[in-house]
């Protein structure tokens, strides 16, 4: 039986840079969940008899969204849906469900990076049939949806056993647990050479994967140490934990620094590496040598064409506007395009789609390519044990000979989190306001060369999206930008990117902060940081 009920709509549900985030509590509302899902089912058209692929990181609260959104999938008329096995899929691995089993879109449960647990944040995104983020002509109308939304529809029935693979039925939709690794896994070895990295492991080659303990365990120990016969224990805090053990499931150097300090200490293994609470994330750091997410994909792009998957060369080079310039240089030697997108992954999904870029980025540790539609921290990580397999070189080695071929982009992120909203809203209000005076005006040494506000013409749909973050060109090239985050769930986050580039090999050897120091002056002194949010420095340095 369907029952329709009566509902109230709730306001402030705009989604940001990546689906709908609240804390736990909020989700916990009677009929939160039920309202957004309906109002992304109102959103969609001739969805009658498709599939839709469910699943999440196994966050505090995954379970009872799945079990909401399996029995409102069956009342709209779906006429089958897959779910990952105790209701498991990365968000990669749902990217690449949707695509392979051509389902006609798919719900992740997940605020990614954000802490879980009772007090922690839960969050909801529709994927479209290219396995992708809704784009934001979808995400406008579920938004414009849950402020008029009066009923949902839902079946009446008994949870489905998510543990148990295999299918079921809630009325006349076919209810499929799977394998949550199995598609994914299968993926990854039409992509990378599989051969050449279990030799690489069988010649003693070391690696410690920390899962965070989120969603990336299992297909990280089922794809590094059962198919590529990494050694057992390679893989550490591998099971998902509904509270992530109490951690940001965030790999930077902040919230993965036992990792980091591993790889600087004497018992360094050859590869350090983790992901995020959905699996979309990655960090890398090879014994000794951090490798920044910006190089990352600079040096990814470079290497490719050794894996198998790649071994055509890339049609192009996709980055988010705030992410540094290095992979500029390797489009230009390339003689490939590079484009410029605004933070998240959904501007992606175009440019994939079309067949215009092979390799997309961000800063902040999304890497990823157009083998699925979302971004994909394991498929970093081969990428990386692929190219290792073959140049038979230390990641410290591949990246100073990469500096020393394109020069190195001095980058980092400066992020003042739950800051005074309006204060936040206000110093980005005023950057904006000064946007035709800023140019020629003199900043400790620096003169600065041009200044805007970021807007994107998507070169596929035509559409343009604006005010995407504030940006300062220096005239040496050095680069500001100032953006508040779309992620967040408490007060405003304000995010700064500092970038400089440097040619001179013989300066490629200086620590991070210190290259960027008056960079990092102007920035805060620019905006007048301190001033308008109490905040003397900020709270993540990554
Ligand atoms: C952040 C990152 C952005 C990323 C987004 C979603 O967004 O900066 O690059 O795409 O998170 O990633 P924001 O608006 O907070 O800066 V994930 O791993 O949270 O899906
Ligand atoms: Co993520």
């Amino acid at each position: 039986m369907i029952r329709v009920v009566a509902t109230t709509p709730f306001e402030g549900q705009k989604p940001g840079t990546s689906g709908l985030r609240k804390k736990v509590p909020v989700f916990q509302q009677p009929h939160y969940v039920e309202n957004f899902i309906q109002s992304v089912f109102d959103s969609l058209e001739a969805y009658e008899g498709e599939t839709l692929v469910i699943g999440g990181d196994g966050r505090f609260y995954n379970r009872e969204a799945i079990q909401t959104a399996i029995k409102m999938a069956a009342a709209a008329g779906f006429g089958r849906v897959l779910v990952g096995k105790g209701g498991i899929l990365s968000t990669p691995a749902a990217s690449c469900v949707i695509r392979k089993h051509e389902a006609f879109g798919g719900i992740i449960l997940s605020a990614s990076h954000n802490p879980g647990g009772p007090h922690g944040d839960f969050g909801i995104k529709y994927n479209i049939g290219n396995g992708g983020p809704a784009p934001e002509k979808i995400t406008d109308a579920v938004f414009e949806r849950t402020k008029e939304i009066k009923e949902f529809r839902i079946a009446d029935a008994g949870d489905v056993d998510l543990d148990t693979l295999g299918i079921t039925r809630i009325e006349d939709m076919v209810v499929d647990v799977i394998d949550p690794v199995e598609d994914y896994a299968e993926l990854m070895g039409t992509l990378f050479d599989f051969d050449a990295i279990r030799d690489l492991f069988a010649g003693g080659f070391t690696m410690r994967f920390d899962a965070m303990s989120a969603v990336t365990g299992p297909y990280a120990k089922a794809i590094l140490e059962d198919t590529l016969g990494a050694p057992a224990g390679t893989v550490i805090n591998a099971v998902p934990l509904p509270d992530f053990g109490g951690h940001h499931p965030d790999p930077n150097l902040v919230h993965a620094k036992d990792l980091y300090d591993l790889l600087m200490s004497d018992d360094a293994p050859d590869l350090g590496a983790a992901s995020d609470g959905d699996g979309d994330r990655n960090l890398i750091i090879g014994r000794g040598q951090f490798v920044t997410p910006s190089d990352s994909l600079a040096m990814i792009a470079a290497n490719a064409h050794v894996a198998p998957g790649y071994k055509a060369g890339l049609k192009g080079i996709a980055r988010s506007m705030p992410t540094s310039g290095a992979a500029d240089r390797v489009a230009q030697q390339l003689g490939i395009a590079l484009y410029e997108t605004p933070t998240g992954w959904k501007f992606f999904g175009n440019l994939l789609d079309a067949g215009l870029a092979t390799v997309c980025g961000e800063e902040s540790a999304g890497t990823g390519s157009d083998h699925v539609r979302e971004k994909d921290g394991l498929w970093a990580v081969l990428m990386w044990l692929n190219v290792l397999a073959v140049r038979k070189q230390p990641v410290a080695q591949i990246v100073r000979e990469h500096w020393a071929t394109y020069g190195r982009n001095y980058y980092t992120r400066h992020d003042y989190e739950e800051v005074d909203a309006a204060a936040a809203e206000g110093l980005i209000a005023d950057l904006r306001a000064r946007l035709e005076e800023l140019p020629g005006s003199r900043l400790g040494d620096l003169v600065v060369e041009k200044a805007d506000d970021f807007a994107y013409h998507d070169p596929v749909d035509g559409s343009v999206t604006s005010k995407q973050g504030i940006r300062v060109y220096f005239a040496d090239g050095s680069r500001i930008v100032y953006r508040l985050s779309g992620t967040g769930t408490a007060g405003a986050t304000l995010r700064v990117y500092i970038e400089r580039f440097e040619p001179d090999a013989t300066r490629h050897g200086i620590e991070t902060q210190a290259a960027l120091a008056d960079l990092i002056d102007i920035s805060r002194s620019l905006p007048d940081i301190a001033g308008r949010t109490g905040r003397a420095k900020p709270d993540v340095i990554t």
